[in-house]
């Protein structure tokens, strides 16, 4: 994580009071698999609208703040089952303020494995609110879109500073591009860093491929440091739930700056404030930004012109048939078609079919076979090379 703002006190917490619904990190501690509790919270919280950004279970206390920085959020909500809860919770709202960010809040539950005297204390020592066995899922929903609003977005002069900025300041930044705000222009001498584009259908192995690119990046860089933008799509008429994240293993490292977006109702696989999320992480000292589409349509083209530097296509053996790729408008502007999930039946006549359709393009674009779910796969070490040369 880059720290360089790690001291400096964060903003001060807001009173509680309506406005935009909030952005949530939810995740549980290490050594917990008890997941199901926080699915069903974090489902209700969608429901009320809030951005619930899922960090997924057996998460450690330096992946669970460095998340709640990047994603510039307003709570962490942790759901914790197998006991070391105090400390777990104290240790989380210790390294917020360690990197300047007491403006987050804590909250949490579970179940009957924290006590009323556990959550006495818990609240005593700063976590902002325990919900015991029992507690009623509308009043959670209800206390968390009271208790946490938007933090006001950063002022036009607090945007232009000297350096490759902080997690904190370069997360404040995408917030405010993210409501709307005019985007800073890069400073001068910032170069800019490749950008890559990932896209394809939902569900064809997207986030578990770029896992392992970002694997192969760290292991083969040791002072890399890369930027990740991915997108979800809302739940129609709530919020969103925004899960790579937990998908994301390799990723959770200091080297990484991740951030999730929700495509706010926009098909096509982008969200509004994309363009100018990827101005500022363009400029902002990473060797390597890549940004994943939520998945998309045959028509769907999600990488506008100029938006990214090169863009992979995913696509799993089951596209059902040669008439199919006839209508994938992606076929056509894709730099590297890649079909994942190679080691399902299909994959060889998907692999046949697929050649003889970028044939027609003739525009020499690469076609490779991965198994994105397998570790130390031949296929994703040759898309990496191939990719990042
Ligand atoms: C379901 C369950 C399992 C499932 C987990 C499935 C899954 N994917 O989550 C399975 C069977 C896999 C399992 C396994 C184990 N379990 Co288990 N499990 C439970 C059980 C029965 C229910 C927990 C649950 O999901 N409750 C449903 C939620 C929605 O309700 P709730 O707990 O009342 O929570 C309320 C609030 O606290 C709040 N809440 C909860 N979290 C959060 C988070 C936020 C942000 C918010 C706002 C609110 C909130 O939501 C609820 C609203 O009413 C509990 C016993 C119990 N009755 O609590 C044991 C229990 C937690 N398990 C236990 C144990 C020991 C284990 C195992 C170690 C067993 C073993 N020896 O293998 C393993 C470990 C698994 C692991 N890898 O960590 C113990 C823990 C003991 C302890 N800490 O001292 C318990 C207490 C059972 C017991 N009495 O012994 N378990
Ligand atoms: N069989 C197989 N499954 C895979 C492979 N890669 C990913 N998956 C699984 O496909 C599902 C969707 O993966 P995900 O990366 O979330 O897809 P996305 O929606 O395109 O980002 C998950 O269950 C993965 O474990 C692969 O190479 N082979
Ligand atoms: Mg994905």
């Amino acid at each position: 994580m880059n720290t360089s703002a790690a001291h400096s006190p964060g903003p001060a917490r807001s009173t509680p009071q309506s406005g935009p619904a909030p952005r949530i990190l939810t995740a549980v501690p290490t050594c917990d698999g008890h997941d199901s509790a926080i699915m069903t919270v974090n489902l209700e919280l969608v429901r009320r609208g809030v951005e619930v950004i899922y960090l997924g279970y057996h998460r450690s206390v330096a992946d669970v703040v460095r998340a709640a920085i990047q994603e510039d959020v307003q709570g962490v909500g942790l759901s914790s089952y197998n006991g070391g809860h105090i400390e777990f919770f104290d240790e989380v709202l210790r390294r917020l303020r360690r990197f300047g960010a007491r403006h987050i809040g804590v909250f949490g539950g579970g179940g009957g494995t924290i006590t009323a005297a556990d959550a006495r204390l818990m609240k005593r020592r700063g976590v902002d609110e325990i919900f015991l066995a029992g507690a009623p899922l509308s009043g959670m929903g209800e206390w968390v879109r009271r208790t946490y609003t938007r933090q006001p977005t950063l002022a036009a002069q607090r945007l232009h500073r000297p350096g490759p900025p902080s997690d904190l300041h370069l997360a404040r930044l995408l917030s405010t591009v993210s409501c709307g705000h005019h985007a800073p222009a890069p400073p001068a001498h910032a170069s800019a860093s490749l950008v890559i584009g990932i896209t394809g259908p939902g569900g064809a192995g997207k986030t578990t491929l770029l896992d392992e690119l970002v694997l192969r990046f760290l292991n083969s860089r040791p002072h890399g440091r890369l930027a990740i933008l991915t997108h979800d799509p809302c739940a129609p008429g709530h919020g969103a739930l925004l899960g790579d994240r937990a998908t994301m293993v390799c990723a959770q490292d200091d080297r990484v700056f991740m951030r999730s977006l929700a495509t706010t109702g926009r098909a096509r696989g982008v969200s509004q404030a994309t363009r100018g999320c990827l101005r500022i992480l363009r400029h902002a000292g990473f060797d390597v930004v890549f940004v994943e589409s939520a998945g998309v349509g045959q028509e769907d083209l999600p990488f506008a012109r100029g938006l990214v530097d090169k863009q992979i296509l995913v696509m799993s053996p089951e596209y059902g048939g040669r008439l199919q790729l006839q209508k994938t408008a992606l076929l056509e502007v894709a730099d590297f078609v890649v079909v994942n999930k190679a080691d399902l039946a299909g994959a060889r006549t998907a692999l046949a079919e697929l050649e003889q359709r970028l044939a027609l393009n003739q525009r020499g674009q690469r076609l490779l076979a991965t198994v994105a779910k397998r570790h130390c796969d031949q296929g994703v070490d040759q898309l990496f090379r191939e990719v990042l040369s």
